[in-house]
């Protein structure tokens, strides 16, 4: 094996501890997907039959991706790099890859564009459940949050039009300083403190909103607890046979598969080059094996036990199954517009009086309060990586890099506040189709092109468990046939309308403000792109990749 003398520009940054590692992926991973994201899919994709789609992809696709990015991260950082760039270059001779490499840079900065947006209203949220005013809205939660937006109301982001609302604006200001700040921080004094602190006061919130949830006395003759059948009465049939599923579910059962594997994706962090980077701060010899399992468990946790046990239970208590079917079937109704309405009834005490004003500022606390935290810590997770890069491969300054994130983050949001479907658009090219996308070519690169047994070491070197070794042979076919089908699947299916912008990723027919609106989105990703593949160009130049350019022969080991 030759490696060249060349030595990354800087002193690379290290997790402080293995407890803070664990929480900081933990809280890459558990997001707003756990609480707001997945119960709407849940419920509007197949409910009982999802939840099995679930879990298979979970087993089939998440685990072995989650194992497979710690081990690409792992291995990278170990050649000083943290990006993906590097990362893919130094799996192969191949030297085009490493601008393949580019979309693990900016498809996660693409995603933080509208997540920290929305993060912002949960804090915009928080902060009105405190002072009163959500108290007052529960009336109208749908008013009160069109006028937070500064939305007009006929639809919400479909095709509102934008009339301004400098609340939407200060909360978002805010939260961008806030990520700014800590990014600017650093790992170990940043990113790492605030995920010690949050996780704990994340799952503390959580488990006293579920526990709550749960003791609720009966209303109407519902228990909260009848409202979890609607998840966990699965048929199997229905994931096979389209009109049954059809039949039960309102959706074929190809589109109960898509949604379940979309949500796995994005609860995981998976496919976006968000764990690769933050991987890459462990040393040669930490454990992935076990700490990658570790993360995957918590984020399930989170998502299964604690985010489906919240918000759908208790709006079935409260507004019956046609009240959960509507509130879950717009995008943001059930966390933003329902759960107000839900914390006004619920007692503070066990037993006795519902809430009224002070349920909704304790309990919308929590619940916003939750969600910012989930929130935060996942948009500096995706963050870093543009960081990490703009660190490594262009030598700025800390200070520097977060200044350009904040910029190109400003810009980019711009269309996204005031354009109907722009945020739409961007969730479905970065945030979920970009996500397959991205993860197909690390399957393939990592156990096709650098092989099997060498991934496989190199997965297990310093590790604490043994995976069974049946993993080896769902990653090398099984992980890459699912995710070349989805791919064809979509080639067939879906592509054309949405390539030729007949149909909005929806399958809905693009009016002519949200077919603009389209063009102008899928311009601003495609800029973003040529952008960081120009960024890889120069770097290249100067020498940034000749390391991992030299690195790899296919006898080669980085053990
Ligand atoms: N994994 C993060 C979430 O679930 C992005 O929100």
């Amino acid at each position: 094996m030759s490696t060249s003398d060349y030595a990354p520009p800087q002193e690379r940054e290290r997790w402080g501890s293995r407890l803070g590692l664990i929480l900081a992926m933990a809280g890459n991973a558990v997001g707003l997907g756990n609480f707001l994201r997945f119960p709407n899919q849940a419920v509007q994709n197949g409910q009982g039959s999802f939840m099995l789609a679930y879990f298979i992809c979970l087993f089939l696709v998440g685990i072995p991706l989650m194992w497979m990015e710690w081990g690409i991260g792992r291995r990278g950082g170990s050649y000083g790099y943290s990006t993906c760039p590097g990362m893919f270059q130094s799996l192969t001779r191949a030297k085009w890859v490493k601008y393949l490499g580019a979309l693990g840079v900016v498809m996660p900065l693409l995603i933080v564009v509208y997540y920290v947006y929305i993060e912002s209203w949960t804090l915009g949220y928080a902060a009105s459940a405190v002072t009163g005013e959500l108290a007052e809205a529960t009336g109208n939660t749908s008013a009160f949050f069109n006028t937070y937006l500064g939305a007009d109301g006929n639809g919400f982001l479909g095709n509102d039009t934008w009339i301004g609302s400098n609340k939407a604006l200060t909360f978002f200001l805010i939260t961008m300083v806030v990520n700014l700040w800590v990014l600017s921080r650093g790992l170990s004094k940043g990113i790492e403190i605030v995920a010690k602190v949050g996780m704990p006061v994340l799952l503390l919130c959580a488990i006293a909103l579920v526990a709550r949830v749960l003791t609720l006395d009966n209303y109407e003759g519902r228990s909260a607890l009848d409202g979890l059948a609607i998840y966990w009465n699965p048929e199997w049939r229905a994931l096979f046979d389209e009109s049954r599923a059809i039949e039960l579910y309102g959706k074929g059962s190809a589109a109960i598969w898509l949604a379940a594997a979309g949500q796995i994706f994005f609860t995981l962090s998976v496919g976006s080059g968000a764990i690769n980077t933050y991987s890459s701060y462990l040393t040669r010899e930490d454990d992935i094996a076990l700490t990658g399992l570790a993360t995957v468990s918590t984020n399930e946790f989170c998502e299964v036990v604690l985010g489906g046990t919240l918000a759908i239970p208790a709006a079935f208590l409260f507004f019956g199954l046609d009240g959960v079917m509507e509130a879950s079937s717009g995008n943001m109704g059930l966390a933003f517009k329902t759960m107000p309405r839900i914390f006004e009834n619920m007692p503070l005490g066990f037993g006795g009086e519902a809430g009224g004003a002070s349920g909704v500022a304790v309990y919308g606390l929590l619940w916003f309060g939750l969600l910012f935290v989930a929130g935060i810590t996942s948009s500096l997770a995706l963050s870093q990586p543009t960081m990490a890069f703009l660190e490594g491969a262009m030598g700025m300054t800390r200070r520097k890099a977060a200044l350009v994130v904040g910029t190109i983050i400003l810009i980019c949001v711009g269309p996204v506040i005031v354009l109907p479907g722009v945020l739409d658009e961007i969730d479905y090219w970065a945030g979920t189709f970009g996500l397959v996308l991205f993860s197909t070519i690390e399957v393939i690169l990592f156990m096709w092109v650098f092989r099997p047994s060498r991934a496989w070491g190199e997965i297990h070197h310093g590790a604490d468990i043994r995976i069974p070794v049946v993993f080896k042979w769902i990653m090398t076919y099984v992980t890459p046939t699912l995710l070349l089908w989805m791919l064809y699947r979509w080639g067939t299916t879906q592509a054309l309308p949405i390539l030729t912008f007949q149909n909005d990723p929806n399958g809905n027919a693009y009016d002519e403000a949200t077919r603009s609106a389209a063009y102008l989105a899928r311009a601003e990703m495609l800029a973003l792109f040529v952008f960081f593949a120009v960024l890889v160009g120069v770097a290249s130049k100067r020498g940034y990749f000749k390391r991992a350019e030299t690195l790899d022969s296919p006898e080669g080991s980085a053990t």
